[in-house]
């Protein structure tokens, strides 16, 4: 439906965007998402993010994080793999080591829960510079990258950020209130500093790039606004990246069943819907779409 802004997704709309999933594939079909999140005390934005991109269908998904975090990230989640990284004193990735991970992914997710200090920073630029495929940037790598938008100017695979308002404001060094009260001029300019994808979480997420039409989601509740949300979505939208969808087609995906499992589950959840809820519900929002 198109509204002044730009275009409300519609289940067809998004439905399209499905991947297929022919009778004789094998997981090589769908892709591996490496994920680089998680540290010494946030091994569970790393879990949910990796439980939703197994609910996204990928091929395989491994984990690269530090190495406190393996243990608990692997008990929550069997199907993924975890790759153990060098880590810091404190708790954090010390930024070496990530090459073998790069060298079997067909998509990277990096950022939730993985830190603030040198070694994440290191580990990003590491990324940055080796990793030439889809990347999803989120949490912690938004918000290393403050004010730098433009290095990611010369990518020129599918990139996607997943800021919500607080870490765009950070990026583009406004306020989130200035953000919040032109949601669409903000992401807007964002996507054109750094040339890719940007989706504006909260109330009526946005999906835009520097040209076309925006895309708003409509789906979704305010029983999202609990911990560990986002970092399901990073998952998700990283899980389509790795089956080769386009970026704009992978974040809005991403983006409506992320918030028709919300809904879904907030039969059961009338309050706040636990993110592994939410992580959970995704092949029943998926099943709805594909009816
Ligand atoms: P204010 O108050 O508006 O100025 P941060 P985070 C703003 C991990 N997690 N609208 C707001 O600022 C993540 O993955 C781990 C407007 C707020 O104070 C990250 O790695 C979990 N403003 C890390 O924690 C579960 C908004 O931004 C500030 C806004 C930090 O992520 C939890 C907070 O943002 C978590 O996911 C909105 N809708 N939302 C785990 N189980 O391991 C936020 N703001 O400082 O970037 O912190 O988002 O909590
Ligand atoms: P994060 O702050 O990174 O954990 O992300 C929060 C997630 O929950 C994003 O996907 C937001 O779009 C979503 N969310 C938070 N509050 C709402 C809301 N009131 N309505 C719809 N979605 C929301
Ligand atoms: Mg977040």
């Amino acid at each position: 439906e198109k509204v002044a802004s730009g275009f409300v997704l519609e289940d067809q709309d998004v439905a399209d965007f499905l991947p297929h999933r022919a009778p004789d594939a094998h997981k090589g079909h769908f892709g591996h998402l490496l994920l680089v999140a998680g540290r010494r005390g946030r091994a569970g934005a790393a879990a949910l993010a990796a439980k939703a991109g197994v609910r996204g269908g990928a091929g395989l998904v491994t984990v690269a994080t530090a190495v406190d975090a393996v243990s608990p990230i692997q008990a929550q989640v069997p199907e993924a793999m975890v790759d153990p990284l060098p880590t810091g004193e404190d708790g954090s990735v010390s930024g070496e080591g990530i090459e073998e991970s790069l060298g079997k992914a067909t998509a990277v997710a990096v950022g939730p829960g993985l830190g603030l200090g040198e070694g994440p920073r290191r580990l990003l630029s590491r990324i940055l510079e080796l990793w030439s495929g889809p990347l999803v940037l989120d949490a912690d790598a938004l918000t290393l990258l403050a004010g730098q938008l433009e290095k990611l100017k010369g990518r020129t695979a599918p990139t996607v950020l997943t800021p919500h308002p607080g870490e765009l404001a950070r990026l583009l060094g406004v306020t989130s209130a200035q953000v919040q009260e032109d949601r669409p001029a903000w992401a807007r300019k964002a996507a054109e500093l750094c040339g890719g994808t940007v989706v504006l979480k909260g109330f009526h997420t946005l999906v835009a790039e520097a040209e076309g039409p925006l895309w708003i989601n409509p789906t979704g509740s305010p029983g999202l606004a609990s911990g560990g949300a986002g970092d399901v979505l990073t998952g998700l939208i990283g899980s389509f990246l790795a089956q080769g969808l386009p970026a704009k087609q992978a974040a809005a995906l991403g983006v409506f069943l992320h918030g028709r499992a919300a809904e879904l589950a907030g039969k059961r959840f009338p309050g706040a819907v636990p993110a592994s809820v939410v992580a959970r519900m995704i092949p029943r929002a998926e099943a709805e779409l594909r009816e």
